[in-house]
This record gives structure tokens, C-alpha cells and sequence, in this order.
């Protein structure tokens, strides 16, 4: 672990006023989610999800697509929150002010205590008619196993009781624009904060992956967790080089007692 930048970047939190936390999937890996950079496994290694997660794969396929969301949806009910999750749920009651801002379409940060969650990409629990947008409850249990391999993963969507039309998973794909509202909120945010805690984010989707960097214009100090070397997409941050379930409750520690 890295004890050095810890070190320096303890007392940096200390002192935040305002704190705005930026997350990516690498944030839910110790909890057995998947990155979106890990290969699909299972039912889906065949799949890209680049081409899975697209309104051009639901219109091809509705049956393709509703299966591998519903797959992710359900799979999620056996996973828990990580020290990371609870490490910035507490983080709340530390510091004057903190805006948690997340790429994760999993509810492991709302699991963990955190609250007013900023989702960029929107959320597994939260299906809409395809037309309507009228919120549908999701089948909370479902014998995942037998759907799954019913037909290869492929489940058809049910319908909406508004307009008849099918029902989709509750994301942003790639192609479609981010929540307005959301992401105004973000972006003031990161324009206003004094720390910017990135953890566990390739920085490559956009236009998120730009959060980071109006923080660090407006002269906000800039963190980045990750296990990878830093890959230089934020070079003027300081980069603490490890898992984020073991980095997080160290620097919350040194920071606080
Ligand atoms: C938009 C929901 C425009 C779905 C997601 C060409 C064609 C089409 C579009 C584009 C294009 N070129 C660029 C674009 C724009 C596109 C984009 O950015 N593409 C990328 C791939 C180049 N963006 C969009 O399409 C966005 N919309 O631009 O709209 C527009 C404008 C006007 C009008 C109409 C349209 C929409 C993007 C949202 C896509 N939806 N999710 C779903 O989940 O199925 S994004 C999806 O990928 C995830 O949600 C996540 O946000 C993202 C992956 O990013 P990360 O979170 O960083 O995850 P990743 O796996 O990459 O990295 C994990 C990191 O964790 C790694 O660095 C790893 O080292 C680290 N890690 C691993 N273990 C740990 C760890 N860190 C800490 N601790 C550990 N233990
Ligand atoms: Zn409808």
C-alpha cells in the first residue's frame, strides 16, 4: 500500500471543506461485481458489453438485453457493501460537506449509508417503459437459474401497464445522454469542491470522466484510488496505488482517528 501518498493525503481530507466523491466500478470489485473492464464470464462471456449496452442492442435483441440486466439486477442481491462503500458512508459524518457522485449502476453505496447519491449512469433498480418512462416494479425475486438458462440468458421484457410497450432496465447506454439533472449537479459540485476523491474509475467514459478534471481546474485538489499504475488521464493528481476496500478505510482512519 502506498504509506507515503497516504501520508501526505490524510490531513488533505482532514482539512476538506467540501468533498466530492467520484466513483467507478472498480469502487464494487471487492464486493464480486464485475468491472466493466473484467471479461463477461459465464452465460456472457460472448458478449461485449459494448454492444450489450447500447438502444441499438435492445432493439435488435429486447429478449438479449432485458436477460443480461435482469441477470446483473439479481446477481446483485447476493452481494454486500465493502469496506470502501462503508468507508465513504462514514466519510459523510467527517467532513462539513461531501457530494457522492457515482458511474455505478449498482445500490451498494445506498446499502452502505450513503444518501443522495448522484447517479451519472443510472441504476439497475429502477426499470422504465421504454416509451412512457412509467417506473416499473421489478420481479424482486426470480429463480435466476431457470430463467437464465431457459434460453441462454434470454428473458423477454414485460410490458408496460401504461402504454403496452416493453420495459427497460433503468441505465443510460452508451449513445444516450446522461440525466440533466444529475449531471448539472455534478458538474457544480466539482466545480465548487476543494478535494476530489476519484476511486476506482478507468476514466475513460465520457462525458464523466470529465468531473475530475473541472474539479482540478478550478484549482480542487485531485485523488485518485486504483491498483493500476496511474495512467496518466489525470496528471496533475496525486495517485494512491491500491484496492480501494483496503486504501479508503486506512486514509478515513489517518485522517480522522
Ligand atoms: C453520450 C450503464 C452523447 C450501462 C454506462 C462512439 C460511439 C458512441 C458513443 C461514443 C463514442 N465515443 C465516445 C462516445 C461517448 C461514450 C463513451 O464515452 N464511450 C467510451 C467507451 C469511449 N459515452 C456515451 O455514450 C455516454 N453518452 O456520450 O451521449 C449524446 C449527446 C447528446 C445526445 C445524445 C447522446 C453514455 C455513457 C454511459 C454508458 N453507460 N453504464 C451498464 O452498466 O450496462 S458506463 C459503464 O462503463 C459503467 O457504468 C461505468 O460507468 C463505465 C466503466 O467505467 P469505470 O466505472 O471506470 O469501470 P472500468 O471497468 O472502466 O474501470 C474500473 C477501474 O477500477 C479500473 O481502472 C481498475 O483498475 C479499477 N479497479 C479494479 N479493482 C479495483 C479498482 N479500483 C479500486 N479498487 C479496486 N479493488
Ligand atoms: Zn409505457
Amino acid at each position: 500500500m502506498n504509506e507515503e501518498a497516504i501520508e501526505h493525503c490524510s490531513p488533505v481530507l482532514r482539512q476538506a471543506q467540501h468533498l466530492v466523491v467520484f466513483t467507478g466500478a472498480g469502487v464494487s470489485a471487492e464486493s464480486g461485481i464485475p468491472t466493466f473492464r473484467d471479461a463477461l464470464t459465464g452465460l456472457w462471456a460472448l458478449h461485449d458489453p459494448m454492444d450489450l449496452a447500447t438502444p441499438a442492442a435492445f432493439e435488435r435483441d429486447p429478449a438479449l438485453v432485458w436477460g443480461w440486466y435482469e441477470s446483473r439486477r439479481l446477481q446483485l442481491q447476493g452481494k454486500e457493501p465493502n469496506p470502501a462503500h462503508h468507508a465513504l458512508a462514514n466519510l459523510a459524518s467527517q467532513v462539513p460537506r461531501l457530494t457522492l457522485i457515482t458511474q455505478n449502476v449498482d445500490d451498494l453505496h445506498e446499502r452502505a449509508g450513503s444518501t443522495g447519491v448522484i447517479h451519472l449512469h443510472g441504476d439497475l433498480q429502477s426499470p422504465r417503459c421504454s416509451v412512457c418512462a412509467a417506473p416499473y416494479a421489478a420481479a424482486a425475486e426470480l429463480d435466476l437459474a431457470t430463467t437464465a438458462q431457459a434460453d441462454g440468458g434470454r428473458m423477454t421484457p414485460p410490458h408496460c401497464s401504461q402504454c403496452n410497450s416493453p420495459i427497460r432496465p433503468g441505465v443510460v447506454w452508451f449513445g444516450e445522454s446522461l440525466p440533466e439533472h444529475a449531471l448539472q449537479s455534478a458538474f457544480e459540485a466539482a466545480g465548487r469542491c476543494d478535494l476530489l476523491l476519484s476511486v476506482g474509475t478507468s476514466g475513460v467514459v465520457q462525458p464523466a470522466a470529465l468531473i475530475p478534471d473541472v474539479a482540478a481546474q478550478q484549482g480542487a485538489y485531485v485523488i485518485h484510488i486504483n491498483p493500476e499504475p496511474n495512467h496518466g488521464q489525470y496528471p496533475e493528481a496525486t495517485h494512491i496505488q491500491g484496492r480501494a476496500g483496503q486504501i479508503l478505510p486506512e486514509l478515513v482512519a489517518r485522517a480522522f482517528g
